[in-house]
Formats: C-alpha cells, sequence, structure tokens
C-alpha cells in the first residue's frame, strides 16, 4: 500500500462550524453510504472507516466571531489529537466537513509525525485570513494561516508544530482578498493559481509543487488537503463557495496518481462536499475517483477499472 502503512483509516471530520452553510457537516456520513470504503477495498486498499467526529455543543450559529473560533478550534482540537493517536501503520484520510477541519488534521499529523511535514493545498482560495483580515468571519477561510502560527490564538494554539510556509504551496487558487495573498508572499509559501496552470499545464505545476512540499532532503514527508471546490463547478458543483474556471476533476485524478509512487505521503484530507447538493452522488464518486488515484494500488483510477470490468467492479486491470 502507501510506503510503510499496512492500512488505510478514514476520519470523518463531521463539522460545518467553519462555513456558511450547515450542509458540509452531513458529508462524512453521506460519503461513508455512498460505499467509499467498499470501492477503496475493491481497489485493494485495505480501508476502515475509524471514527466520525462531530461538534460536542451545537452552538447556535455562533453569531459572534470569539465564538465560532473557539468552536472550530475546539473541534480542531479534539481531530488532532485523534491523529496524533492513530496507530502507526495507519495512513490517515480526513473527509470534512469545511476546511476548518484541516487545523485539527494537519497539527495531528504533525505531532504524530514529531515534526510538521510539507503541505500540498488544491484549493480555489488560500484559506489564509485572519479574525483581523476576513471579509465574511467564516473560519474555513482561515485554517491555512492557523497552520502557520498566524491568526487567533485559539486556532493559531492547537496542538501540534506549526507548518514551515517554505514547504506549503497551494495549487488552484482563483479568488483570494488582498490582505491573504499579501500574507502569502511575505511567508514565501508558493500560489500556484489558475492562471499560471493553465499556463503552463498541471502536470508541471503539481511536479513543482511536489517537489516543494517534499524538501530538498525528503525531509519529514509531505501531506495534500484537496478542498473540493479547486475542481471545475460545472463537474463539481456541490461545495460551498463554487469559483468558475477550476480543474478538471479527471486532469486532477490524473496528476494525483503520481502520489501513489511517494513512499514520503503521510495523510490525505478531502474537504467542502456538500451531499445536499449532490443528488445524483456524482460528487461522492469523484471523492471516491480522487481517493483512489492518490492512494493506489496500481496505476489505474477506479473509473478505468470500472470501464474495464463493469460498473461496481473495481478488480485491479
Ligand atoms: N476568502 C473567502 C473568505 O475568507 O470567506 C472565501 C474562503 C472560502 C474558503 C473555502 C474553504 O475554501
Ligand atoms: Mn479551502
Ligand atoms: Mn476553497
Ligand atoms: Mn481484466
Amino acid at each position: 500500500l502507501l510506503g510503510p502503512y499496512e492500512g488505510l483509516s478514514i476520519i470523518g471530520a463531521a463539522s460545518a462550524l467553519g462555513a456558511p452553510f450547515p450542509g458540509n457537516a452531513d458529508a462524512p456520513d453521506a460519503l461513508q453510504r455512498s460505499g467509499l470504503c467498499e470501492r477503496l477495498t475493491n481497489a485493494g486498499i485495505h480501508c476502515v472507516w475509524s471514527e466520525t467526529l462531530r461538534p460536542l455543543d451545537l452552538p447556535e450559529a455562533a453569531t459572534d466571531m470569539d465564538a465560532r473560533l473557539r468552536a472550530n478550534a475546539a473541534f480542531a482540537q479534539r481531530l488532532s489529537s485523534h491523529l496524533a493517536a492513530l496507530e502507526a501503520g495507519r495512513f490517515p484520510l480526513v473527509l470534512g466537513g469545511d476546511h476548518a477541519v484541516a487545523v485539527g488534521t494537519w497539527r495531528g499529523i504533525g505531532r504524530r509525525l514529531g515534526s510538521a511535514p510539507g503541505l500540498l493545498w488544491i484549493d480555489a482560495h488560500l484559506d489564509s485570513h485572519t479574525a483581523d483580515s476576513t471579509h465574511s468571519g467564516n473560519i474555513h477561510g482561515m485554517p491555512l494561516a492557523a497552520l502557520l502560527g498566524l491568526g487567533h490564538s485559539s486556532l493559531t494554539e492547537v496542538a501540534g508544530p506549526r507548518f514551515d510556509p517554505s514547504r506549503v504551496c497551494i495549487v488552484g487558487a482563483r479568488a483570494w482578498e488582498p490582505e491573504e495573498r499579501t500574507r502569502l508572499h511575505q511567508l514565501g509559501v508558493r500560489v500556484f493559481d489558475i492562471d499560471q496552470i493553465h499556463r503552463r499545464g498541471l502536470p508541471t505545476v503539481f511536479c513543482e509543487a511536489l517537489s516543494i512540499v517534499r524538501g530538498s532532503d525528503g525531509q519529514s514527508g509531505f501531506g495534500v488537503s484537496i478542498d473540493l471546490d479547486a475542481l471545475d463547478p460545472a463537474a463539481i458543483p456541490a461545495v460551498s463557495c463554487p469559483e468558475p474556471d477550476g480543474l478538471d476533476p479527471q486532469a486532477l485524478a490524473d496528476v494525483l496518481l503520481t502520489l501513489r509512487n511517494c513512499g514520503d505521503l503521510v495523510g490525505l484530507e478531502i474537504v467542502e462536499y456538500r451531499p445536499d447538493l449532490d443528488s445524483g452522488g456524482q460528487v461522492a464518486r469523484w471523492v471516491a475517483e480522487l481517493a483512489q488515484a492518490a492512494l493506489g494500488p496500481g496505476s489505474y483510477t477506479l473509473r478505468e477499472r470500472e470501464r474495464h470490468h463493469g460498473a461496481g467492479n473495481y478488480a485491479p486491470l
């Protein structure tokens, strides 16, 4: 399977506390019902559904920022501790929930490793606001700043190592505010925006981003966080903040295939799915496709296997 891991553990992060809509909270259960674990198992991945974490007290849509920050930080802290305690041989696949869960995911994986990994952030957005710079007040626009140690202390103090901006890259960005773009530029975080991807091609950009997040001497591994709104809304409409002119999902699956040869991949996260907008389950199938493309085994995605073996059969080719 994945380098040193003997199996995949799926952790649901059923929180919409950082988002403007509640629908993200239903994503882990919807993905579990869609048969994600079974599809990955049929494709040859030893996959278990480890746990689904849910916000404890469902505060009324917290009106003030401090209450929202505290609620998101409390959930992230629990997720961080759950990941830190995950047994060594298990590879974590975290399913959001809105992108604010990433504070818990990656701080927790950092604790597990003993140091912060590199981080490839695939997203239409920069997610690098602080409580002071945000225009929307939505915490899912802040997780990457928090992971880098910037923003409200409740978020930046979630247990786990701070991330190194020189090993963080964003791929797919096409909607941001000046404050966060400036912040990332000053920190030295590489942003591969959609214009650069159109010019240079996703494979070239992805390859360059990989080399940055993996670090020069294969340091402490790297993780990948996929915000589904990085993809084009025409193909993947079931997200909270759709932005036109996104990545083609098959093109992303094709470049994710390169991850299966990376023994230093330490975690994968897929967030921002809105099952309430996915009546046909099309987006749920893409979530499985992207996960299997990244995690292997073999060099085919589920769709190729299905085409070859017939619907519902993902046996190795
Ligand atoms: N930058 C905007 C904001 O701060 O509200 C939009 C953020 C969207 C966040 C989604 C998860 O990527
Ligand atoms: Mn995001
Ligand atoms: Mn986004
Ligand atoms: Mn065959």
